[in-house]
């Protein structure tokens, strides 16, 4: 095996964490990479504290370099900790090439991520303190506020009671360096006050480079892990993480990994599957969910795992003695991952492996058609602009049984095989989505949410690894606490899931726990980059949110206060109306950190003060107290004293989005706010970055072609009335959205769009509207236009699609719908001559004749009475001139021979029928000249 072959395998292996047993035969142990392969076992085997931790060799813990550690406190902390970075990095390049140091930075900044997370989110603890033994002679309370300081982002304050956040501090600060980001466009310790942008510009360049080069592309995506990481330290998610995570993770950094071999093949799927479900996860965390359905439906490509809801009769409990109807999953995996053990990557990579042939299956990528579920067919129905790949759900419903695909019909539900872990993962990402994106409390959801997770769960005699198995466990805990039923059963669950993973005991509960300490690590640290991160204190900020939902306001507290979180502590005792108390207890948190601006602006909300919300934004940049303050000022209440100023409004929501440029309500309102204000170029930025974030959001492309009709922009009206049509539903506001789509492209003289809003129109509002559905008009120009073509019949050739179209629409739907408009008959009319159909033509003048005889006001209604002489005389002249042409059976007989017999009759009787009322009008006198000039005929 080549060395570069060796650097590619040693870092995908790294990459997707793979346990080393797999892959590592006698190939690998000598080398130009011996000392990577050595390393990336360790860590691999969860080695990795152990790495940092007992060696005086490594160049973190050398005297040389700790020395400059003991200028803090006298200098700041962000310069030191780059000094003392820096000084690593110049010893490690002293002994080796300027490649290989550049490798052993970027592991030593895997085994410090590694490490962090194994203290904060995995387990097992360790006793030991890193940071104590770096700065042996600074005060603990004090060293952790001052290190967790270069932590925060966008005025959010790193959690205060993480174990070791050092090691998270210099994983970030080495990345940075790899990458070329340092200095002012360093994330750590920035107080966001210059901007982003230029970071984002400088990783742009990065990630572009790194297209062939593994080292470099294996450092981005360890460094958008890094960067989740230290986003969920704080409370929600920074913007700028999401969007450095999401720049890193550029598709083109893993075609640099590749091998190409067949053992390479076989990593290529991993890789590429494992990125689509860490990109999924990115978009998750960064609440931008479509993303993260666009990459789970790759994912599922890729993996090919089969699945399908549908419902089935179950006890749910031993307890239950009835059966009840559910939602049940039916899955089955294609692949076999190389986690699942009994797979082996081949371990002499040589070309007569047979690994191949072991899993034909592999190839086949069967779930395309399962995509379209009948759920997802009932949507689209309704929709003409539905692409055909569109696909609404991310796991198929099958109502009935005999639509479940083939594949899984014959699973018997009690009995499923296990699924492969990444399959495993890949639900449990879809499950996060789905409860991110539905309405608490909408029972369907509620089924389907629970039916994903037991089909994790009840898997019997399979080795559920302890990362999903534990996490699965904990999301069913969280739901059985919304139930009435099961709330303390879900409590008691999530409570002792807190425990075993914060304790090293060996427990029942979750497989795995009770192994070695070093391969539990390993086990637990697995798919941590894939699985949404919730750190330790997470869950009991979760556990508290729960006793506060059941009123049990003590408990919540306690927990608040032992993690020493002063802002919910505070909106919890403001849920409970003792704001007094909220406020003692923010104001003792600002006492300490004055600098909080998150604790800044709670207060702010608790208060509804907007000069709190503007000194959370002078003192930490915090987006969201902008943008609080902007819809304050669009909607202030009333005797607060201060009066509406949307363009106030306007401009903190622009410093808002400045900052976090990913919150899709928030551009939403400032589209709106634009709209309101006239402000149209505006508008249509933001509903355009609307779309970017969710282009399946009907609102924002229906306001975005409001702005475009308005800027004169009718073609980007066009096409964006388009995309709100699709995704629109059924929903009511499809038939406005229609009606502005027949406007514009009416003005732009397309045609075919007018022709595809009327029939939606005429469709959806025959029933209530009638005729008035048709914009006369506008049919008038249609039907010109189609007059205009020359006529193609079915028996000369093909149709075109227009042509047949119209035809069916004011040949076939409109007369079902018209009553008693002469003038939309005669429209019919003309269109049946143009076919050359005569016959038919003067049916339609028949009819429109009978309407208006038939009508009750004949008698009363001047207007009326004109209406029905008109059509007479358009009937009697479509006697003359049609009712001696050839009929419609073309053998010989006309379309009407006795018409002069017919057109006599008909005025005769609309004669006697408005004697009474109309004699010597105009209208009158018309009808008996008709009658003189028959008879003379
Ligand atoms: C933010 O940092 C910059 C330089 O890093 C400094 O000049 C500025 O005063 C800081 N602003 C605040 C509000 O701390
Ligand atoms: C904020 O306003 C400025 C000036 O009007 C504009 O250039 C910028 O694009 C706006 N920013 C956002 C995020 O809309
Ligand atoms: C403050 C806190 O929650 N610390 C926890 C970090 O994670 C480890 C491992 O799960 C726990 O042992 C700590 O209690
Ligand atoms: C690849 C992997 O992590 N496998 C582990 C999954 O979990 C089971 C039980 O904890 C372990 O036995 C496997 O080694």
């Amino acid at each position: 095996m080549s060395s570069d072959e060796i650097l590619r395998t040693t870092l995908s292996v790294l990459l997707i964490s793979l346990p080393p047993e797999k892959v590592y035969g006698k190939d690998f142990s000598e080398g130009t990479y011996h000392f990577l392969v050595e390393e990336a076992q360790k860590i691999l085997q969860g080695k990795s504290t152990t790495l940092l931790y007992n060696r005086d060799d490594l160049s973190l813990n050398k005297e040389k370099n700790k020395k400059i550690l003991s200028k803090f406190p006298s200098d700041s902390l962000r310069c030191i900790v780059n000094d003392y970075v820096n000084s690593i990095y110049e010893g490690v390049a002293s002994e080796s090439s300027h490649e290989d140091s550049f490798l052993k930075m970027h592991l030593l900044a895997i085994a410090l991520l590694q490490s962090f997370i194994q203290l904060n989110f995995t387990g097992p603890s360790i006793e030991h303190s890193y940071q104590k033994s770096l700065f042996p002679n600074i005060e603990g309370n004090y060293l952790q506020a001052e290190i967790n300081k270069l932590l925060n982002v966008e005025g959010q304050q790193a959690y205060d009671l993480m174990v070791d956040p050092i090691l998270l501090v210099l994983s970030c600060i080495i990345f940075e360096k790899l990458l070329g980001i340092s200095g002012e466009l360093s994330i750590i310790g920035s107080n966001g006050s210059l901007g982003y942008d230029k970071t984002i510009t400088a990783m742009e360049q990065t990630v572009e480079k790194a297209s062939n080069n593994p080292v470099l592309a294996s450092t981005c995506w360890w460094y958008s892990r890094a960067l989740q990481v230290q986003g969920s330290v704080v409370s929600e998610m920074p913007g700028i993480i999401s969007k450095l995570s999401s720049i890193l993770l550029n598709p083109s950094i893993i075609t640099s990994l590749f091998v190409e071999d067949q053992a390479g093949i076989v990593l290529r799927q991993h890789i590429e599957l494992i990125f689509s479900l860490e990109y999924a996860r990115v978009a998750i965390h960064g609440q931008t969910e479509n993303y993260a359905s666009k990459f789970i439906h790759n994912a599922r490509r890729i993996s090919g795992l089969e699945l399908v809801l549908t419902g089935a009769k179950a006890k749910k409990t031993r307890f239950q003695d009835f059966y009840a109807s559910i939602l049940v999953l039916l899955a089955k995996s294609q692949m076999k991952s190389l986690y699942t053990s009994g797979n082996e990557l081949p371990e002499t990579f040589n070309l007569n492996s047979d690994y191949l042939l072991e899993m034909p299956e592999y190839e086949s990528l069967t779930d395309v058609e399962l995509q379209n579920g009948p759920e997802a067919k009932k949507i689209k129905k309704e929709n003409f602009f539905e692409s055909p790949d569109y696909d609404e759900r991310l796991i198929p419903l099958a109502t009935k049984t005999e639509d479940i695909p083939i594949n899984l019909r014959n699973i018997e539900p009690n009995n499923q095989e296990p699924l492969d872990d990444l399959d495993n993962l890949q639900l449990l990402l879809i499950f996060t989505i789905l409860k991110q994106t539905t309405p608490i409390n909408d029972v369907l959801v509620e089924e389907e949410l629970f039916a994903i997770l037991e089909r994790i769960l009840s898997v019997k005699h399979a080795h559920v690894n302890w990362s999903i198995f534990s996490r699965a466990l904990w999301e069913r805990s969280v739901l059985e606490t919304g139930k009435p039923k099961t709330v303390e059963r879900g409590i008691l669950q999530m409570t002792s899931i807190i425990e075993e993973i914060g304790i090293k005991i060996r427990t029942k509960v979750i497989p795995g726990s009770g192994a070695q300490e070093e391969s539990q690590s390993a086990n637990r640290l697995r798919f941590v980059h894939q699985l949404p991160l919730i750190p330790q204190w997470t869950m009991d900020v979760k556990l508290a949110e729960k006793y506060m939902s059941l009123g049990v306001l003590k408990s919540a507290l306690e927990i608040y206060e032992r993690l020493q979180f002063a802002s919910e502590a505070a909106l919890c005792y403001a849920a409970t109306g003792d704001e007094q108390q909220a406020e003692r207890v923010i104001s003792s948190r600002l006492e300490k950190h004055p600098d909080d601006a998150r604790a800044i602006s709670i207060l702010g909300d608790i208060k509804q003060d907007p000069n709190l919300w503007l000194k959370a934004w002078e003192v930490g940049k915090y987006p969201k107290a902008k943008a609080t303050l902007s819809r304050y000022l669009y909607n202030p209440p009333r005797n607060c004293g201060i009066n509406r100023n949307v363009d106030l409004a306007i401009k903190h929501m622009n410093d808002s989005l400045c900052v976090n440029p990913l919150n899709f309500e928030n551009w939403f309102f400032y589209g709106c706010c634009g709209l309101e204000t006239e402000q149209y170029d505006l508008a249509s930025e933001a509903f355009t970055r609307c779309l970017a974030l969710d282009d399946s959001n009907a609102f924002a492309a229906a306001n975005l072609a409001s702005s475009f009709i308005k800027l004169g922009k009718l073609k980007q009206a066009l096409i964006s009335l388009q995309r709100a049509i699709r995704n629109a539903g059924d929903s009511g506001v499809l038939l406005k959205l229609y009606d502005n789509y027949l406007t514009v492209a009416y003005q732009l003289e397309s045609w075919n769009d007018v022709l595809i809003a009327m029939r939606e129109i005429v469709k959806v509002q025959s029933n209530s509207a009638g005729e008035r559905a048709i914009d006369l008009p506008m049919l008038e120009s249609l039907v010109d236009v189609l007059t205009s073509t020359e006529y193609m019949s079915e028996h000369l050739g093909r149709v075109p699609h227009f042509q047949s179209s119209c035809t069916d629409l004011v040949c076939n739907i409109l007369p079902k719908v018209i009553t008693k408009s002469s003038r939309c008959w005669r429209i019919v009319s003309r269109v049946e001559l143009w076919r050359k159909r005569p016959w038919a033509a003067l049916e339609c003048h028949e009819k429109a004749y009978r309407a208006l005889l038939t009508d009750p006001n004949l008698e009363f209604d001047e207007k009326v009475w004109n209406d029905a002489v008109e059509s007479c005389s358009d009937l009697v002249a479509a006697y003359e001139s049609l009712g001696e042409l050839p009929g419609k059976y073309g053998t010989g007989e006309l379309v009407c021979k006795d018409w002069k017999y017919k057109a006599k009759s008909v005025v005769r009787s609309l004669a006697s029928k408005g004697k009474a009322s109309w004699e010597d009008t105009d209208g009158w006198n018309a009808l008996q000249s008709m009658k003189e000039e028959l008879l003379s005929a």
